[in-house]
């Protein structure tokens, strides 16, 4: 069991780190975000930490402030093998979805097609315009987002509002009709339910978990088979074997499914 589960990691970790978009240059594009406070950055900072194999600090995430601390549109980039050479995914985090004080749906139409710049500061008052210094006017291929990542914590999933999940709908309706395949993290799962907080690998037997992931999928529409449970590292200072089997599963589905789409699209 023990050794499957090894072989299952070390699956993952080749595929990532053999990954290679079929025309050079080319990158592939994950945008990530969820509700305010999901584990978005967390999530960045995690995959960083499995791949380099110590604990990294990428996105800043946030313990302490009240609202969103994440607003600026930012490109994370993680380097290969303390080389000069850089992983060719990349991930872009934006202002949390919610409600009135989130990010707008129609900036996140614009980040799908390429339009936004990097370090735009999102205003939750008014969409960005064309007019603007961080409007994009002739993306390329690889400033589009090729795949999209909901983030949603398992532990406040119950409590996010009717606006915040309608928020999430119309996001996802947007990256279908562009053809962007979609899938969903579930973060905090270790605060979502008590067996998972004892042992992480009860994941797949908790029950409270399965029918978290159950009614976010009816909600949202997003199936099960795209619903990865990942536990990031937040307060730890070690890397776990079990914590990194379930971010690799989760970022080498993330990858498969953009690059079926870059070669789709594209035929990148
Ligand atoms: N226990 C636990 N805590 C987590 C997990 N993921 C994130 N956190 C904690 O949740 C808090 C918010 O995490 P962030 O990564 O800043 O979330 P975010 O979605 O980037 O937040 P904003 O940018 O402010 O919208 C931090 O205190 C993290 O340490 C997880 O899987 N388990
Ligand atoms: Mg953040």
């Amino acid at each position: 069991m023990k050794e499957n589960k090894l072989g299952r990691q070390k699956g993952a970790l080749e595929y990532i780190n053999n990954y290679k978009p079929q025309t050079e240059g080319q990158q592939l594009r994950i945008l990530l975000r969820g509700p305010v406070g999901a584990g978005t950055s967390s999530f960045i900072n995690s995959v960083q930490s499995v791949l380099k194999g110590r604990m990294c600090t990428l996105a800043l995430a946030d313990t302490t402030t009240h609202g969103c601390f994440t607003k600026q549109y930012t490109t994370y980039k993680i380097q290969k093998d303390n080389s000069e050479t850089f992983y060719p995914f990349v991930f872009n985090d934006i202002m949390g979805l919610d409600h009135q004080r989130g990010v707008l749906v129609d900036d996140v139409k614009l980040a799908f097609t390429g339009h936004v710049k990097e370090g735009y500061v999102f205003n939750p008052e008014s969409k960005l315009s064309e007019g603007n210094k961080f409007y994009n006017k002739s993306p390329t291929v690889n400033d589009k987002v090729h795949v999209l990542v909901c983030v949603v914590p398992a532990d406040t999933l119950f409590s996010m509002s009717d606006e915040t999940v309608q928020k999430i709908r119309d996001i996802r309706l947007e990256a279908s009709r562009l053809g962007i395949p979609q899938v969903a993290i579930f973060t905090k799962i270790d605060r979502a339910c008590p067996e998972i907080r004892r042992d992480i690998r009860n994941v797949y037997r908790s029950k409270v978990l399965l029918k978290r992931m159950r009614k976010f999928s009816a909600a949202v529409g997003i199936p099960m088979n795209c619903i990865f449970p990942v536990r990031n590292y937040s307060s730890e200072i070690s890397l776990k074997e079990d914590a990194d089997t379930l971010i690799l599963s989760a970022l080498s589905h993330i990858i498969g499914f953009g690059d079926d789409f870059l070669k789709k699209k594209y035929g990148c």
